[in-house]
């Protein structure tokens, strides 16, 4: 192309399209070996490896026209956009070795387009966002970009556990055969739920369940005596509905239980244990001692010993005894 004084090479976006312009006035007549009225450079796939993380970088990767010089940008949430979004036009971005925006990369896509940047530092807790612009090798005027948003979370979540009986006798007597627990994590992530039974001095785990939570949505999971059922909340109802059922093939026996509940956030990032303890009674309640006094005593309404009060000495489990007012 012959170069003539007074000429204006651009990139414009035409119709959803980048299109390269080329403006000269003509004052005279010459003859231009131009290129064919649309430049077509389409913009990298940008990827990441995580896109909720709790550590400090990230690996970027995509691809790319072959060859092309590719500029990486951190903006966090706060910071303002990178240079090249400001531009308007005309003249270069700021160079990137100067930008005052998160920080700036440089690498080159391979013959096949395919790019990686490894261990992009995070800006900050919350929102990153990282652009990722393309140039032809000998035209960095050109550019077109990409981005991908990053969540960095390093702050673990938080879990609260309820549950309506501290004893229970699951023996299908219709009286305290099932304990309901309440789960909810302040984070969407996963909730886990373990059963651990010490008898006979051993601990054994009975149930090591994961459930996926939304961020402040209660989850319900119910111990009975032949299933541990878990319930999420209908949206439009607000009804408890059945979403998995985990038989109990045992019968379980006698005893305390300790529950630990935690969850674990997108990022990885893990609550602190809530422990808790839940008994096992289904020992019904025998009469230990029966005493009367008077005794014997003569009901027959002579005036003497006719009546008589008797004092019960009960097993009653003093668990569910005090849950059953
Ligand atoms: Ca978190
Ligand atoms: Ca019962």
């Amino acid at each position: 192309m012959q170069i003539v004084s007074g000429n204006r090479q651009e990139v414009e976006l035409n119709n959803g399209e980048l299109q390269y312009a080329f403006y000269a006035p003509l004052d005279h007549f010459s003859t231009y070996a131009l290129l064919p009225g649309k430049f077509s450079l389409s913009a990298p796939i940008v990827l990441a490896d995580r896109y909720i993380t709790n550590k400090e970088t990230v690996n970027i990767h995509g691809t790319a026209e072959p060859d092309s010089i590719l500029d990486l940008y951190v903006v966090g949430k706060n910071d303002a956009p990178p240079p090249f979004l400001n531009n308007s036009g005309g003249g270069p971005d700021v160079p990137i070795e100067k930008s005052e925006v998160g920080t700036a990369r440089r690498e080159v896509a391979d013959p096949k387009g395919y790019f990686e940047f490894k261990d992009v530092g995070l800006v900050t807790e919350g929102k990153n966002t990282i652009y990722v612009t393309s140039s032809p090798k000998d035209n960095p005027e050109i550019k077109t970009w990409s981005d991908v948003t990053i969540v960095k979370d390093t702050v673990p979540p938080s879990v609260e556990a309820s549950q309506n009986l501290y004893a229970f006798s699951p023996n299908g007597d219709g009286k305290y055969d099932s304990v309901d627990y309440l789960l909810k994590s302040n984070e969407a992530g996963n909730i886990y739920l373990s059963v651990m039974s010490n008898a006979s001095g051993a601990t054994r785990q009975l149930l090591n369940q994961e459930i996926s939570a939304e961020a402040n949505n209660e989850v319900k999971l119910t111990w009975a005596k032949d299933a541990f059922q878990l319930y999420r909340r209908d949206n439009a109802t607000g009804q408890w509905i059945l979403f998995s059922e985990i038989p109990i093939s045992e019968r379980l026996a006698d005893g305390a239980y300790n529950t630990i509940v935690y969850a674990i956030d997108e990022a990885g990032n893990i609550a602190n244990n809530v422990i808790s303890q839940t008994i096992i009674d289904t020992t019904p309640p025998a009469v230990l001692g029966l005493n009367a006094d008077p005794n014997p005593f003569t009901p027959n309404d002579d005036g003497v010993k006719d009546t008589t009060m008797c004092h019960l000495t009960l097993s009653v489990p003093p668990a569910i005894f005090s849950l059953a007012s």
